[in-house]
């Protein structure tokens, strides 16, 4: 299974895409971020050392038209733009080791380096380009990939219009690594995941690779190519570079390169999946630099049924959403909803019922009923357990089994099944409240009582330990309602029992219910 070597207490790398400054973020980016999220606070969580690195892809001819569009010179409209997606990961809690600019001197020094490199190693030659190319991908295109539209303009896959590019340019020997990659993704069949995306790469690399175009002279907004100034880098080699200058490259023996290269996974979305399973360990590998352990490529949010688009007028702002429905909520509806690696569509309908079923009738409902009878009917304390039924065993031997299945979940990137299988001891444990009645006990056998509401708090403690990933606030305030230390909080606290006699709070509620306007109203 992927990744399954590095359950041990290996360090783990993960990254997102740099994503362009062209225009604000929406749901899209914080849908990648926020899945890289999950996965670094769950392996820190499971006590691994963890570098997460996010940041912004700044050069190129669709971020430089953006600028001149507004007015700007490119470097402060980047400064500006740069800063949005910095102030997104706050919002969302996002817990990035790194942000990384590509206008930033590391990352020029990094990206000429590795240029050097490939020249030294005879895999780059001067040439020129004649061909298709679009601003909106940053992409060249072959005329057999093309469509014509009815405006009788040709248009990419991707549905972005292309235009004729002549210029003089320096290319990638792309062509000579078509079978050392076809014997890479042979030999590490981990390397893409979901299993059917890998398949298209095979294909695409199967049908002939062309070599690759990596620099352009029709404007200026971007790398030198190092000793030939009047072309600039091509923005995906660039921008691909962003994942080894941030562990110190050129200096492949700095403490942070040698600790976490090569990445443990670099998580995008379908759209430029290509960039990074072919091109990226191509020129990795022609530079002598191991290629990253596994790309991740996810698929594509749509809105209420339609393409997320300004002029559908459907673009979901990030801010808006966790104003309306909270970020917990939110964070959960995106992992929960769709299986990870399928396309999902987001509606307030859908939302608004993870919010409501699984969060506050399910797990909250569970926490705050468990909490109450402790507190209510055991002195405010963690009662002490007597001996332990069939049931109880197997209710605290359901909750102990959740860890072992989120780590093998998540080595290959299955949020919603994690997830689910969360739930379902969520699920088991609301049943096991019903039949065990502790109310009825109360009156008839206090011991028996005290047992059962111990195994219902060791149970509840063990879920918000292990939600915490998923949701950065609700599952940390149930601890803190239980008196949980911020040192018992990783997985090291999940094999010591609650200690019988520890005093809790009086419990609050932790997940709201989402209450629809127009009810409010008739209320
Ligand atoms: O491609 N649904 O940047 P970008 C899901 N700079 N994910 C979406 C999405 C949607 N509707 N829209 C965007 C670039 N995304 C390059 C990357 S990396 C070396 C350079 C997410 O700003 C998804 O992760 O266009 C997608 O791959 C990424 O944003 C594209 O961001």
């Amino acid at each position: 299974m992927a990744g399954a070597e590095n359950l041990g207490k290996a360090p783990y790398y993960i990254t997102t895409p740099i994503y362009y400054v062209n225009d604000k973020p929406h749901i899209g980016h914080v849908y990648t971020t926020l899945a890289c999220d999950v996965l670094a606070r769950f392996m820190r969580l499971d006590r691994r050392e963890v570098f997460f690195l996010t940041g912004t892809d700044e050069h190129g001819q669709k971020v430089e038209r953006s600028a001149l569009a507004q007015g700007m010179e490119p470097q402060a409209f980047t400064d500006v733009m740069s800063g949005n997606f910095h102030d997104l990961s706050a919002a969302w809690q996002f817990s990035n080791d790194d942000f990384i600019r590509t206008t930033e001197a590391r990352h020029v020094k990094a990206a000429q380096a590795l240029w050097r490199k490939l020249q030294e190693n005879g895999e780059i030659y001067l040439s020129s380009y004649a061909g298709w190319y679009a601003v909106r991908d940053e992409a060249f295109y072959a005329e057999d990939e093309l469509a014509q539209g009815e405006d009788g303009r040709k248009y990419a896959p991707s549905g972005a219009p292309v235009d004729w590019v002549e210029e003089p340019s320096y290319f990638f020997r792309l062509s000579a690594w078509q079978d050392r990659l076809l014997d890479f993704y042979r030999t590490n069949p981990d390397f893409v995941g979901p299993e059917g995306r890998r398949n298209e790469v095979v294909s695409f690399v199967k049908s002939g690779l062309r070599d690759l175009s990596i620099s352009r002279t029709t404007f200026k907004w971007g790398i030198p190519v190092p000793g030939d100034p009047d072309h600039v880098m091509y923005v995906w080699l660039d921008a691909l570079t962003n994942y080894i200058t941030a562990v110190g490259y050129p200096d492949e023996n700095a403490e942070s390169y040698r600790k976490f290269w090569p990445a443990d996974l670099h998580m995008v979305g379908k759209d430029i999946l290509r960039f990074h399973a072919v091109y990226w360990p191509a020129f990795l590998m022609a530079a002598g630099v191991e290629p990253p352990k596994r790309v991740f490529a996810h698929g594509w949010w749509t809105s209420e049924g339609q393409k997320i688009s300004k002029s559908v007028g459907n673009v979901i702002d990030p801010y808006e959403l966790i104003d309306t429905y909270g970020l917990d909520q939110v964070r959960y509806f995106l992992l929960r909803e769709v299986p990870f690696g399928n396309d999902g569509d987001f509606s307030h309908r859908a939302m608004v019922s993870r919010m409501n079923n699984d969060l506050a009738n399910d797990f909250g409902n569970l926490a705050q009923r468990v909490l109450s009878m402790v507190h209510k009917n055991c002195d405010g304390r963690i009662p002490e357990p007597g001996r332990l039924m069939a049931s109880d065993e197997s209710m605290l031997a359901a909750a102990t089994a959740v860890l072992p299945k989120l780590r093998s979940e998540l080595a290959v990137q299955a949020f919603h099944r994690a997830l689910e299988a969360i739930w379902t001891v969520v699920g088991q444990a609301n049943r096991y409240v019903d039949e065990m009645a502790p109310w009825a006990l109360r009156k008839t056998d206090k011991a028996r009582m005290e047992t059962v509401l111990f195994v219902l708090a060791e149970v509840v403690r063990q879920l918000a330990i292990l939600t915490q990933p998923f949701m950065p606030n609700a599952p940390a305030k149930l601890l803190d309602q239980m008196g949980q230390p911020q040192e018992a909080r990783d997985v090291a606290a999940l094999d010591q029992p609650l200690e019988p006699g520890r005093a809790i709070e009086r419990p609050q509620g932790v997940f709201p219910r989402y209450v629809e306007e127009a009810k409010q109203d008739a209320s």
